[in-house]
Parts: structure tokens; sequence; C-alpha cells
């Protein structure tokens, strides 16, 4: 770039700085009620895990109490934790989905 770096009468150019956006963890609580199989589709529909791997999660989670089921930028840790809330609510199940700063 045409940037002036400090020395008198000399530009050069300056490294353009590419800023990693920051991640959001996702997370899934445990819950006394709702089925291990709603879990394991939520895991399924949303996450892009299969079959084992869903039902793998979901048993860390039933015994563990949380799990973080995926790391995302803003933008889409908001979409899954509002389509996995809605899909609960939908269901009239407690499931509890949230999303922190890594
Ligand atoms: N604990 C729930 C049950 O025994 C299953 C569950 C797992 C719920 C993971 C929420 C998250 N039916």
């Amino acid at each position: 770039g045409s940037d002036d770096d400090g020395e008198a009468g000399v530009a050069l150019a300056t490294k353009p700085k590419t800023r990693r956006p920051r991640m959001y963890k996702v997370m899934i609580l445990n819950d006394d009620f709702t089925p291990m199989e709603f879990v394991v589709m939520v895991l399924e529909r949303f996450f892009g895990m299969n079959h084992a791997q869903a039902f793998e999660l979901m048993l860390t989670v039933h015994k563990k109490g949380l799990a973080v089921v995926g790391v995302y930028s803003f933008e889409i840790a908001e979409t899954k934790v509002t389509q996995v809330m809605q899909l609960a609510r939908e269901h009239q199940h407690p499931l509890q989905c949230t999303m922190e700063k890594e």
C-alpha cells in the first residue's frame, strides 16, 4: 500500500491484516425430561453428526450435564441456538441450547 512507514520519503508495502472472527461454543444442557431420541435427532439435523456420533454426544450431555456440540462464528452459532430452541419448544421439551464466547 502507500502507507507512510515513518521513514522520510520511503513508503513500504503494509501486510493486509485478516482478522479471524471471534468463535462461539454452542452447548446442549441436560434435563430430566427431553427424550434421548429427540436430542440425537437434534444433533443429527443441526450439527451434521451421523447417528453414532450424535448418540455418543447425547450420552455425554446426559452423564456430564452439558457438552459443546459445535464451535461457530456468532451468526451461525446464534442460528443453531434459535433452531434448537424453536424445535424443542414446538415439541414441548425443556431442552436448553446456549452459546458462549470461546
Ligand atoms: N436426560 C434425558 C433423559 O434421561 C436425556 C437428555 C440428554 C436430555 C441430553 C437433554 C440432553 N431422558
